[in-house]
């Protein structure tokens, strides 16, 4: 770093206390080092200054009432990043793991994986440190209803427009959804990953697995002349990236032999029974080690960072953050590993990304890689404004290509500035371009 050296040291520290946010800016900076170089204008302006600060944070007080009548209190957050090519847009995470470092991190991410679609969607996120584990239905709605009554005084279909992540699904979305429209009295999209029955677009609960198995069927074809066709997989999580990953990885003809949740890791050398997960996980709501009531022949072992030590040609991780380290890069290499692609955001660490890039692995970084999911909630915020459904053949066509487009230009961008196959280099770049230009566009005020 050189140039950007300077405000990376201005972000440590000021925000010297957000481990995960740091992470995610000196990644993004150090990629963007030649861009600063060929377009001064960009330093200029201040662009880089700029993007690394939220435009606006919310903190707020989320009461409800448990199930005995007793009050609880959780902390909601909004972080509306980055407004230059569109509305905020980017999901909710509900995880007692949630705080403003990892609100930030997923946001400033976000600003950079939405103008990578093609789509005209700003970045934010947003979550609680909710845990939704072992919640009746009737805590998770009250919950809801009590984040939404705060949230909706901040966001809106042509504002910021919220969606699904870890611990948010079609449920959590369905009960926000309702408090809103009361609270608002419109009918709008103004979330995404709503239910079939009230404008939501088919599609969205596959498109980040789905889409994550199109992006890397393009890069290993064109990087590696390979594909998922006769390789095992391995795939961390068992949630809604995971699952579709594995059923659209088995589809294109791999076998997929291990999933985990974050108690741990089943492996099946026969090949994952995806029906018996999604029942396990998607209906019942339980742990991942019920799996060996339907395959007692599958291994089950406690914690998930092992899941890294079963020899697989591809690796999938899907879960959460900083899962996969350096040593776990290490052993894949070992194993003969050739194609690394994150359905989740960040799950790598930079030691790991290091490993896989030296020893020349297809390696995806989760903004290009999972960006199907926001992706498909852009062709459903589309569908709602126009008032009008299209078919899981066109949202499907339509994902695959938005992903395919998103492979060529961050290799592109790569091959550009010199950094032929290293997607991280290319996806950055990529993404960036457009919103700086944005941003130059708007001038310094906007
Ligand atoms: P889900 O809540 O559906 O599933 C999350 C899965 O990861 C679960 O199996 C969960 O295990 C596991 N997990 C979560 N946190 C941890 C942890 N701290 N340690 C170990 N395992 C953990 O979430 P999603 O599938 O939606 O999200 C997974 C990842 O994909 C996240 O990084 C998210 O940001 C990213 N993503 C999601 C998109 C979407 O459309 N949903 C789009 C793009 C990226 P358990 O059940 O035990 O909690
Ligand atoms: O990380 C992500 O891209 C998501 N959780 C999906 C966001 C969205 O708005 O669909």
């Amino acid at each position: 770093m050189n140039k950007l050296a300077k405000i990376y040291d201005q972000v440590v520290k000021r925000d010297s206390h957000e481990p995960e946010f740091l992470q995610a800016v000196r990644e993004v900076l150090e990629s963007l080092e030649p861009v600063a170089e060929k377009y001064p204008q960009f330093l200029e302006a201040g662009i880089f200054e700029r993007i690394v600060e939220p435009e606006r944070t919310i903190i707020f007080r989320v009461p409800w009432i448990n199930d005995k009548g007793e009050v609880q209190v959780n902390r909601g957050y909004r972080v509306q990043f980055n407004s230059a090519i569109g509305p905020y847009k980017g999901g909710i995470r509900f995880h007692p793991s949630v705080n403003l470092s990892i609100i930030k991190f997923l946001g400033f991410e976000q600003i950079f994986k939405n103008s990578l679609t093609g789509l005209p969607m700003g970045g934010g996120k947003g979550g609680s440190d909710f845990d939704p584990k072992g919640k009746s239905d009737g805590e998770i709605m009250r919950f809801c209803q009590s984040f939404m009554i705060e949230l909706s005084k901040h966001i809106g279909p042509d504002t910021d427009v919220p969606a699904g992540d870890i611990g948010v699904g079609a449920r959590e979305i369905g009960f926000m959804y309702g408090m809103y429209k009361r609270l608002a009295n419109e009918f709008t999209g103004v979330l995404t990953g709503k239910g079939l029955t009230y404008g939501g677009s088919i599609g969205r609960t596959q498109a980040t697995g789905y889409g994550l198995c199109y992006f890397m069927d393009e890069a290993m074809k064109s990087i590696k002349g390979r594909s998922f066709e006769g390789a095992t997989v391995v795939i961390s999580g068992a949630g809604n990236v995971a699952i579709y990953a594995c059923e659209k990885a088995q589809q294109l003809g791999a076998k997929v032999v291990a999933m985990c949740d974050s108690t741990g890791y089943i492996y099946d050398k026969n090949g994952i029974d995806l029906q018996a997960v999604k029942k396990i996980k998607e209906v019942e709501r339980k742990r991942i080690y019920e799996y060996q009531k339907y395959h007692p022949d599958a291994e089950y072992k406690d914690g998930c960072s092992g899941i890294w030590s079963i020899k697989c040609d591809i690796a999938l991780p899907c879960a959460t953050q900083n899962e996969l380290d350096g040593e776990a890069a290490k052993t894949l290499v070992k194993n003969g590993c050739w194609a690394v692609g994150e359905g989740a955001n960040m799950p790598c660490t930079p030691e790991a990304v290091e490993i896989f890039l030296k020893n020349g692995l297809v390696y995806a970084p989760g903004k290009a890689s999972n960006a199907g999911g926001v992706a498909c909630s852009g062709l459903e915020m589309s569908q709602n404004s126009i008032r009008l459904s299209w078919t899981l053949e066109e949202v499907d066509q339509r994902l695959r290509h938005i992903m395919t487009d998103i492979y060529r230009n961050a290799s592109a961008a790569a091959k550009e500035f010199g950094h032929e196959n290293n997607l991280v280099v290319g996806a950055n770049i990529a993404g960036f371009m457009k919103v700086a230009n944005a941003m130059l566009a708007q001038g310094v005020a906007y």
